[in-house]
């Protein structure tokens, strides 16, 4: 096939072929995540999540920056991993202030996505070679703990 063409132009065609393989991967991995999701759809605010009673310690713009990091980090597929400092950030908060950047990332971002922060978790997908692998677990037994899953 490719000793019909010149040189620049088989190039051209390789790098096509390359590119239309990495897009279609990463459309993979983002649609059989968002899939995955939409399965699990049952939260139960009521009996866990900021019973504990704590006062707020971080202020409602750190609340906010904080949701719209987790939400960035999660938007499209990870080819380059995930941010560690953010969910760090994200789990060292107490339960009550856990609750509120949960609360703001579903009242921002549940409706455009159809989905929680929860189900959003619990679909992001990864190339396995990122921290998520071991992000996750820790993520989703914080919910588990709050009984939000
Ligand atoms: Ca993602």
């Amino acid at each position: 096939m490719f000793k019909a063409l010149t040189g620049t132009t088989k190039y051209l065609v390789i790098g096509g072929v390359v590119l239309v393989l990495i897009l279609g991967v990463g459309l993979l991995i983002y649609f059989s995540g968002k899939s995955a999701g939409k399965k699990k759809s049952t939260l139960n605010l009521s009996s866990g999540a900021g019973a504990g009673g704590e006062a707020p310690t971080i202020s409602e713009s750190e609340v906010r920056t904080l949701a719209q990091k987790l939400f960035s980090d999660m938007e499209g597929a990870n080819f380059w991993g995930h941010n560690a400092d953010a969910w760090n950030s994200f789990l060292s908060l107490s339960d009550t202030d856990v609750t509120r950047v949960y609360n703001e990332f579903n009242s921002k971002y549940q409706k455009e996505t159809s989905q929680s922060l929860v189900q959003w978790v619990e679909s992001e997908t990864t190339t396995g070679l990122d921290s998520w692998d071991s992000i996750k677990p820790i993520v989703q037994q914080r919910f588990a703990k709050l009984k939000l899953i």
